[in-house]
């Protein structure tokens, strides 16, 4: 697929999400390329007298946001939203998801749980029968990373997994996310139980969150060559 047919996908993803948006709504905007083509559509729609707030999931989301004309609030100010509206890196069964693939799982997690109602958009390559061939991201504190990553490894076994982790960006340049802190992604190819695996992930202190998102989507907008297909849990 080029780069102009994906982006034409997640936007009518993007596009078909935009129908469950209604005046006076708090919205929670999540973050990465199909959540931009969302923000595009949204401030047309604001620009036409579309009265919403939004909460920006990274500060990517808030500055598209702000440059498009897309009136943001904050959780301390509007800690209940309506509606949230994020991508996703994989989908599998019930709507389980790995996301975290742009560093921000946290912001995406606190966001999702504060909303109602939580729904996704993306392109068909984004649903799996099983998750985990898309490397799960483990957002952990920058202190202690060699212990934190001894419990992980500890985790996976627990688990019957096994799988490399890796820093993202490496020890060099290590990536650090809006929130100051590192992430791991766990290369795990498969993830047969989620819940299972993810039950006490969270437990090691060094964990701040994870990118495995589940009981969370009601819904998901997944756009293919011939439709916008919509799945539900
Ligand atoms: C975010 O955007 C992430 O959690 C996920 O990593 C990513 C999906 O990105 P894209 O829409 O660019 O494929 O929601």
């Amino acid at each position: 697929m080029n780069a102009q047919m994906s982006a034409a996908l997640k936007s009518e993803a993007a596009a078909a999400a935009l129908k469950e948006v209604r005046n006076g709504m708090r919205l929670g905007i999540g973050s990465g390329s199909t959540v931009n083509e969302l923000i595009k559509l949204l401030a047309k729609e604001v620009a036409a007298g579309l009265d919403i707030i939004g909460v920006p999931a990274s500060e990517a989301s808030a500055q598209l946001c702000n440059q498009l004309g897309v009136p943001l609030t904050t959780l301390d100010e509007t800690p209940e939203l309506d509606l949230c509206i994020d991508g996703a890196d994989e989908i599998a069964n019930e709507l389980a998801l790995i996301k975290g693939g742009g560093a921000a799982l946290l912001r995406e997690k606190i966001i999702a749980t504060a909303s109602a109602r939580m729904v996704v958009i993306a392109d068909r390559s984004k649903v799996v029968d099983t998750l985990g061939k898309f490397p799960l991201p483990i957002e952990v504190v920058q202190f202690g990373l060699g212990a934190t990553r001894v419990k992980l490894e500890q985790h996976l076994k627990t688990n019957g997994l096994s799988g490399e982790l890796v820093l993202r960006g490496g020890a060099e340049a290590p990536v650090v996310t809006d929130n100051g802190n590192f992430i791991i992604d766990a290369h795990l190819g498969t993830i047969p139980d989620p819940e299972a695996f993810a039950k006490g992930l969270n437990d090691i202190p060094g964990v701040v969150e994870n990118g495995l998102f589940i009981n969370l989507a009601m819904r998901a907008y997944v756009a293919g060559d011939d439709r916008v297909e919509i799945i539900e849990r």
